[in-house]
């Protein structure tokens, strides 16, 4: 009999070696990662120990395998047979179903659609998180699934990480939607593009104020926007104006724009977050931009809201090229997400989002088109 080790960078590989060598009437002893003593630290990959009950001829196939890592542990007899083995087909199928074990075991680590790698790996090319993709990759089937199947447990496992409730109610009267979020983020835009369905889909009146009265041309942007959808503009020097004008007007839906700000400028968050209080908001619609960092995302959204249960409105996702960084950071936040805009057009590019939709996109990769 000759036993013999094998090695290579998967079992797989090491296997296709062993018989190589030892011919297909080689049986799998053992097979294992390549480091089992600690003093092989060099050894890298998988090993297999293998078997054969026939002397093994003197070919090129033999050279080349050595050449490539085998190792001998003990040898019997050294010239082949002429004969045919016997009980060679029972022995042929036990070393096919130690291959369909570690195919098995092989599909488990790396699905088609993972492109050679496991899921891990799959959603780390997402640039997800490590823990969160660590995460994720422990809830996926045990690879006996189809490709279909496993990704839809994956995409629910990510979608009950999200909270997405959706639209906020543009329907209802006394509605009052403080915008906020760092400076170019797409406050002004989101209004627009929700002002929009407000008045044109769902019949609502509509009144746009600014306390944007830092950046020049801050308050003709949004007064352009009110005069296409022909709704009043006002304008609120202070925060504490608001209250009077949402009175006066006595729109059923009032969105209130604020300057952008940085994390680095308490004085003026604290002025918009001041705006919140004094309109006595209904609803506080955080826009946050998903082309940042998971780390900025979430320290701006929490500096920003200060406190203030607020919504996510993501936008930019049209410019993002892997959107697990952004979604990371959602994971982290758990805070509700009520839209995501995906381009500048105005209103079409935004839709209310879903925790679904938001799972598909980490999954699918790459930018969000609607
Ligand atoms: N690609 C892309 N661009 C967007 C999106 N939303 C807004 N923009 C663009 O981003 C730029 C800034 O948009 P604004 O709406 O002015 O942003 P803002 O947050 O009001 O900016 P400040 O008031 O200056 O802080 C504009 O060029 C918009 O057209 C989006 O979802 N995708
Ligand atoms: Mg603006």
């Amino acid at each position: 009999m000759i036993v013999k080790r094998f090695s290579g960078l998967s079992v797989e590989e090491a296997l296709i070696r062993a018989k190589w060598e030892l011919g297909d009437e080689a049986v799998l002893l053992s097979s294992g990662p390549a480091r089992d003593r600690w003093w092989k630290f060099w050894e890298r990959g998988y090993h297999v120990l293998a078997a054969t009950d026939y002397p093994v001829a003197k070919s090129p196939r033999t050279s080349l395998v050595d050449s490539t890592g085998a190792n001998e542990v003990a040898a019997g007899q050294s010239q082949a047979p002429e004969r045919a083995p016997a009980g060679g087909d029972e022995r042929w199928e036990q070393v096919m179903a130690l291959l369909t074990q570690v195919d098995r075991k092989i599909g488990q680590a790396a699905p088609a659609g993972s492109g050679g790698g496991t899921w891990y790996q799959y959603l780390l090319a997402r640039e997800l998180p490590e823990e969160w993709a660590r995460d994720l990759a422990g809830t996926a089937l045990d690879g006996g699934e189809s490709e279909e199947a496993q990704l839809a447990q994956l995409a629910g496992a990510a979608a009950s990480r999200l909270s997405a409730p959706g639209s906020l109610p543009l329907q209802d009267p006394g509605t009052v939607i403080v915008v906020i979020g760092p400076t170019g983020a797409g406050k002004t835009t989101t209004i627009a593009k929700l002002a929009t369905r407000c008045r044109l889909e769902l019949g609502s009146s509509v009144l746009l104020i600014t306390t944007d009265t830092y950046r020049v041309a801050a308050v003709e942007q949004l007064k352009t926007f009110g005069g296409i959808l022909d709704v009043p503009v006002a304008v609120a020097n202070r925060p504490q104006d608001l209250p009077a004008l949402i009175r006066e007007y006595g729109a059923d839906v009032v969105f209130i724009d604020t300057p952008g700000h940085s994390v680095s400028q308490p004085m003026q968050v604290q002025q918009s977050l001041s705006a919140i209080k004094y309109a006595q908001a209904t609803d506080v619609l955080l826009c946050m931009p998903a082309t940042v960092s998971r780390s900025l995302f979430v320290k701006t959204a929490q500096k920003l809201a200060g406190g203030h249960k607020a919504s996510l409105c993501l936008t930019k996702v049209d410019e993002v090229l892997a959107p697990g960084a952004v979604l990371g950071a959602l994971m982290d936040l758990n805070w509700p997400v009520s839209y995501v805009a995906h381009g500048q057009n105005v209103p079409e590019d935004i839709h209310p989002a879903s925790a679904e939709g938001l799972a598909g996109w980490l999954l699918r990769g790459g930018a969000y088109h609607g």
